[in-house]
């Protein structure tokens, strides 16, 4: 099958489609696009110019939730979906809450101005890291916590897509230096330990880490 990912490895909705496509053990070529500076046309590809994109024989899409949605349904060994309707509105939900909620906090405050600023040599805003640190994540997370009492995955004993989703953009936390407190957030934290314990997360976070500690601005 041809499967086309175009992305960039430091993009936690890249990373997430990308572990989400080995845990079923999907075949792909990643074709690297940085979405600071994407070439012209790949706006052919996604008019919003965001990565991932999907690209299969003539058909493109981007969204990493679409991509994973029509990608289950052509691959549906390995589920990562649940089959009850309830069960499917909920990991909806935490994946929208991961890629929207966390997005916005941990990767473009936290990680964007630690890492990726100085890497196109724009100055770290600290305030701006500080005030995700202090005032929008700790209330996300204890709701994760909360949620993820007793379980070993966000909908139960089945790994998901919104655990995926949660535990990619931890990563890029972790690039900018931070982690889950165990003590104020002990679920959270242990579910993240499994989550990146997983060969594609695993593997993912000592190659990015190599690059991204020598870039990352200190606090
Ligand atoms: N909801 C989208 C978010 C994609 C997204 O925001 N990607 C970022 C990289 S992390 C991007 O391409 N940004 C470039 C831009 O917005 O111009 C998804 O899940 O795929």
């Amino acid at each position: 099958m041809d499967l086309k990912l175009y992305g960039a490895a430091l993009s936690p909705f890249v990373r997430k489609t990308r572990v989400f496509m080995q845990e079923k053990g999907i075949p792909f070529e990643a074709i690297h696009i940085d979405p600071n500076n994407p070439p012209e046309d790949f706006v052919k590809l996604n008019p919003l110019k965001r990565i991932p994109v999907l690209q299969h024989g003539d058909r493109v899409i981007a969204d990493s939730a679409v991509i994973c949605r029509y990608l289950e349904s052509l691959f549906p060994e390995t589920p990562l979906y649940p089959t009850d309707p309830w069960d499917q509105a909920r990991c909806s939900w935490y994946e929208k809450f991961a890629d929207y909620e966390l997005g916005v906090t941990c990767t473009f405050s936290v990680f964007r101005n630690r890492v990726i600023m100085p890497l196109i040599g724009k100055p770290c805003d600290e305030d701006r890291v500080q005030k995700a640190l202090r005032t929008s994540i700790p209330p996300l997370f204890a709701y994760l916590d909360q949620e993820l009492t007793g379980k070993n995955y966000l909908l139960g004993e089945q790994m998901t897509i919104a655990d995926i989703a949660l535990a990619s953009q931890l990563v890029n936390l972790r690039h900018g230096g931070e982690m889950v407190d165990a003590s104020q957030f002990p679920n959270l934290a242990a579910h993240t330990s499994r989550m990146h314990a997983l060969p594609g997360f695993a593997k993912a976070i000592e190659k990015e880490s190599v690059f991204v500690e020598k870039v990352r601005a200190k606090p």
